[in-house]
């Protein structure tokens, strides 16, 4: 399974393009594609253009009378904005007349985003050539491809939610337990959070933000449940799942550092306290009556998923707008300036941790596929009851 997106963030719209979906997989885009975008959207601390936009997906290949067919599903999401923006963002060249300040260009690279070194290896001279593309903007067309591929892990019984751990260093409580059903506990928070009291007191530090033309950011923890043993690989460093969550977070704009399980509080503590007991668990059947005492481990161990749910952290650096602006240096005359600033968001961490959630089910789907491949859903089905019986067997 492989995806690519296009789009610039006040381009005509955004595609998302999904390789390798097997066929046969029942999809309603407005039931389950659109309320992931809708998701996407929400959180305390966006800014304006959230008031826009109002993301749909139209499918364009790939969907036939509600049912994958195997072949690539290419899906476009149109942006509201590109009204505003249709001579700076044309593709056409520009007018002889035109006013120059309509190409709406931007000199003053800001510090944290791609604006300095984009326009060096790229050689272009307006930032907005390169952070057009750089935006976050694009995750919507991640999220589409996630929410196809969380909707055939369902077929699975695999569940993915999150949950917003911290926002400029408040710390949210978390239960020992979490909740079965983690996003219909959080979805309705603004934060996605699971302490209302460190919502309040982060809700507070988002308007100080905003006041003071500043940014914050966070860690969000993305949970998928029902994963079968087996998956990723320990034999290649490339096989290997955790490798290929991290670079599937990594990736995601303003993600900073990625963490396994209790992977940074693990670095800390001796072995001992860290590695999840082997004990007998009569009712763990896929293990043959084998389970863990815990699972700090976040569900993976050696690459390979250990049949506990799968926990990966995402940490989110402050988003690099600042109107609060940073020292720059005009690209047009080489003198010192503060950096640009535009519309942006003070904080988009409970936005960034469903964008994780599309990464995960990206790469557990194909981490599915790679271990049951098969070209309709129901053979992947008999593929992974076939290994389930075996374990059983065992
Ligand atoms: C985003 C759209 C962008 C920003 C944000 C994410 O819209 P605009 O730039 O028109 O306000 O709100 O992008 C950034 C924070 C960034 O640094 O690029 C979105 O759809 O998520």
């Amino acid at each position: 399974l492989s995806f690519r997106t296009a789009g610039e963030s006040h381009g005509r719209g955004l595609i998302a393009l999904l390789e390798g979906l097997p066929a046969g997989l029942d999809l309603v885009t407005e039931r389950d594609v659109d309320p992931q975008l809708e998701r996407r959207q929400g959180g305390y601390g966006r800014g304006r253009r959230m008031k826009i936009e109002s993301d749909r997906v139209e499918v364009i290949s790939g969907l036939r009378l509600g049912e994958t067919l195997g072949s690539p599903l290419a899906m476009v999401i149109w942006n509201r904005d590109w009204e505003n923006w249709t001579v700076a963002m044309s593709s056409e060249p520009p007018p002889d007349d035109v006013n120059p300040k309509a190409l709406r260009s931007m000199y003053l690279p800001r510090p944290g985003h791609a604006d300095l070194v984009g326009v060096f290896k790229y050689d272009r001279r307006d930032t907005r050539d390169i952070l057009e593309r750089a935006s976050a903007r694009e995750t919507a067309a991640r999220v589409a491809c996630g929410a196809v591929a969380r909707r055939f892990l369902e077929e699975f019984g695999i569940r993915i939610g999150s949950h917003v751990l911290s926002v400029g260093g408040i710390e949210a409580e978390v239960p020992d337990a979490l909740p079965e059903d983690l996003n219909g506990a959080v979805d309705d928070s603004p934060l996605r959070c699971l302490d209302p009291d460190a919502t309040d007191r982060i809700i507070q530090a988002i308007d100080e933000a905003r006041a003071t033309g500043d940014t914050l950011g966070g860690v969000f923890e993305v949970v998928a449940t029902g994963v079968p043993v087996g998956l990723g690989s320990h034999v290649s460093w490339d096989a290997k799942l955790d490798g290929r969550l991290a670079q599937a977070l990594m990736s995601i704009q303003a993600i900073k550092a990625v963490e396994i399980g209790d992977g940074i509080g693990g670095a800390l503590r001796p072995g001992t306290r860290v590695h999840d007991p082997i004990v007998r668990k009569p009712d763990e059947e896929r293990m043959g009556g084998i389970g863990r005492a815990s699972n700090r481990a976040g569900g993976l161990e050696g690459g390979i998923t250990t049949g506990e749910p799968l926990v990966v952290r995402g940490h989110m650096k402050p988003i690099s707008t600042l109107r609060n602006r940073l020292p720059s240096v005009d690209l047009r005359d080489g003198s010192v300036a503060d950096a640009a600033t535009e519309r942006s968001d003070v904080s988009a961490v409970p936005a960034a941790g469903v964008v994780g959630e599309a990464m995960v089910a990206l790469v557990l789907a194909d981490a599915l596929l790679e271990k049951f491949g098969g070209d309709s859903v129901d053979e992947v089905r008999r593929n992974l009851d076939g290994y389930l019986d075996h374990l059983r067997a065992r």
